[in-house]
């Protein structure tokens, strides 16, 4: 699971990739080096850190979302200046946009207007769709004397039909409407503006307090949705003890570091849920699709247990903490049964019997 972190020049997406991912790329006042930078971030979850107390587990493994720094959008270049073949991949796109101002640092717009910055790359990620699309039609009426396959035909009028037009309307596809079938095709042409987006503000320190993504259009109806953070601010709350960030979060008047609800909500955005197991060895999520059945969840943990699958024990997370043990549930006839066909709920504690 991927997400790629793009938007201007020096907007502050390395810092931030930086801070999600504990890494220590180069940041700074010149474009730095143009390099593309990959790295995982721990997605903060509570209900596990409660389990985590109750067991004391020798080994904690959170669920992990992976982010890439993709080097900025020069404005003007348009979709040249994108690393086209990085961005297909991702699942997810995460776009920086700058909102505080420092004579110091040049901005690539010229004037600081998030919600310009917003529409500048929306564009660009239309008119690459554009091109990809226009290519593939082309591709798509040479079938020749054979004529098209059925498949070929269905592709051919989704594009033509749905896909082009929206983008000549300027629309992103990822405000489409589709069924399930016409999704699955979409997501196999890979295109920009069709993947799932979150705008992350980046405010100045002053303003972290107060300002809500509705002031910059985000979270609205038509709109990504969007978090409001300082990215410096977020910096150092990630060098100081949990005693320390308590304390100065406090003073900020925030509830938590804003790059929780970052990696919280990118997680959540790609469609996917977190189950867990548990144990004095290992407390640790997984992560599976939403609408996911027991069979598959085996398999997100490994193929022998998916194919000797025999069945699944189930208890929410919280009943679990309630009473504290297994065991404990299992009197109250809190722990389930579960067969294959079982859909896993997000906060599920599965433990799998299998034969292999
Ligand atoms: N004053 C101020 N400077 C920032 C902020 N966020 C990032 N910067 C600075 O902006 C410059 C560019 O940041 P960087 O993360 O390299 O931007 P990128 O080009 O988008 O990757 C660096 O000098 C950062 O220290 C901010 O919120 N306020
Ligand atoms: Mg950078």
């Amino acid at each position: 699971m991927q997400f790629g972190i793009l938007g201007l020049p020096k907007v502050g997406k390395t810092m931030l990739f930086n801070t999600l991912t504990s890494s220590d790329e180069a940041t700074g006042k010149f474009e730095a080096g143009g390099k593309t930078h990959v790295a995982v971030a721990k997605v903060p979850d509570e209900r596990l850190a409660k389990l985590r107390e109750l067991f004391q587990p020798k080994k904690y493994t959170p669920a992990t979302v992976e982010y890439v720094d993709i080097p900025g959008i020069h404005k003007g270049e348009g979709a040249e200046s994108l690393d086209l073949a990085k961005l297909k991949t991702v699942d997810g796109l995460l776009h920086v946009v700058r909102a505080f101002d420092d004579p110091e640092i040049p901005h690539a717009g010229g004037a600081i207007d998030p919600g310009a910055d917003i529409a500048t790359l929306d564009l660009e990620l239309i008119l690459a769709d554009h091109s990809l699309v226009e290519r593939r039609l082309e591709r798509l009426s040479k079938s020749g004397k054979r004529g098209p396959t059925p498949q070929e035909e269905h592709e051919r009028r989704l594009l033509a039909e749905t896909i082009l037009p929206a983008l000549e309307a300027g629309t992103p596809l990822r405000r489409l409407t589709l069924d399930a079938d016409e999704a699955r095709l979409l997501r196999g042409f890979q295109l920009l503006s069709a993947k799932p987006m979150l705008v992350v503000v980046n405010v100045a320190e002053a303003d972290v307090a107060d300002a809500r993504p509705e002031q910059f259009g985000l979270g609205q109806e038509n709109a990504p949705p969007g978090v409001v953070v300082s990215a410096p601010i977020e910096l150092e709350i990630s060098r100081l003890s949990e005693l320390e960030q308590v304390e100065f979060l406090r003073d900020l008047g925030l509830a938590e570091p804003s790059l929780d609800r970052v990696i919280r909500a990118s997680y959540e955005m790609l469609g996917v849920i977190s189950f867990f197991t548990v144990g004095e060895d290992e407390v640790r999520a997984w992560t599976i699709r939403r609408g996911d059945v027991a069979r598959d969840a085996a398999g997100a943990i490994h193929s022998d247990i998916e194919r000797g699958f025999i069945r699944a024990e189930v208890v929410g997370w919280d009943d679990l903490l309630r009473l504290r043990t297994l065991a404990a549930c299992r009197e109250k006839a809190l722990l389930r049964l579960e067969g294959k066909e079982y859909v896993v709920a997000d906060g599920d504690v599965v433990h799998f019997r299998f034969n292999v």
